[in-house]
């Protein structure tokens, strides 16, 4: 809790007691509280910030729209990474097989998608995007330049009749469209993650982005994009492993992304901080 929000609910508690009960709701409304402490927990004093994408510009890096703002439900996204010079960066390092990735998911944390751009001359990115329903998006731009990963968010909004659907319950086991099972078994900060087709173990997992698997996990309420690990001892055969920690207590949805027979596959789990460490 900031010094600030320690203030202001000190003040409140003086307020209650001279001023009376009735204003003790109004002062010591714990939703300021939760939104004080949310605006803060993209950094973390002694660590590295544990989540990301929560602001369009940071470390001296912006995330830019060509146009700004507001796409079509299908069409082209453009966009381009200034520096705070207002310059195109051209420069990107390779991280997990390609220089750019772009993650979308509804502010509902439905519709995710995993996008690779393609860079154009100018040094912006481009990339067809298909957003099949109306409501507001998150978009992820996720790169590193200059040995300096950056994940950037902005919003993107599609015009029409909006209905936001309930986060699914939280659940260890998950199918995809493809028919694939995958179990997830949490301990200790490590996801363990086995798929099985036909109540069959998959052992044949191909590599996807260099590793066995890809995970993006999004906090709902602010989207914000947790560091994930994957683990690097993970070897042929063997169950897709990531560490991951829940910044705060809440819900959170884990979308994993791996790749049997040339196709990749998406699992997404709910979970509820607060829960992963005691099951
Ligand atoms: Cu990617």
């Amino acid at each position: 809790m900031s010094s600030l929000v320690r203030i202001g609910l000190f003040a409140g508690l003086l307020g209650v007691i001279f001023a009376g009960a009735a204003l003790a709701g109004a002062a010591i409304d714990p939703d300021v509280d939760r939104k004080s402490a949310s605006a803060h927990s993209g950094e973390d004093e002694t660590h590295q910030p544990r989540v990301k994408g929560l602001a369009q510009a940071d470390d001296g890096v912006r995330l830019v729209l060509d146009p700004p703002r507001r796409v079509t439900s299908s069409g082209r996204l453009a966009f381009r990474i200034v520096d705070d010079t207002g310059a195109t960066v051209r420069d990107f390092d390779v991280e997990h097989d390609r220089r750019m990735h772009l993650i979308v998911a509804r502010r509902d944390l439905t519709g995710f998608q995993h996008l690779h751009p393609r860079q154009t001359a100018d040094g912006g990115w481009q990339v067809p995007m298909r957003l099949a329903d109306a409501g507001s998006y998150r978009l992820f731009a996720d790169f590193s330049s200059a040995g300096e990963a950056h994940t950037l968010g902005v919003d993107l909004n599609v015009d029409g009749r909006f209905e936001a659907r309930e986060l699914p319950p939280p659940a260890t086991t998950a199918l995809t469209a493809g028919g694939f099972e995958v179990r997830l078994n949490e301990t200790g900060g490590e996801a363990r993650f086995t798929i099985f087709e036909d109540g069959a173990r998959v052992r044949d997992i191909e590599p996807y982005l260099g590793a066995r698997g890809h995970l993006v996990a999004l906090r709902q309420g602010d989207l914000a994009f947790l560091h994930v690990h994957p683990e690097s001892e993970a070897t042929e055969g063997s169950d897709i492993r990531f560490s991951v920690e829940y910044p705060s207590e809440g819900s959170y949805r884990l979308f994993l992304q791996f790749k049997v027979d040339g196709r990749v596959h998406t699992a997404a789990f709910t979970r509820e901080a607060g829960d992963v460490h005691g099951d």
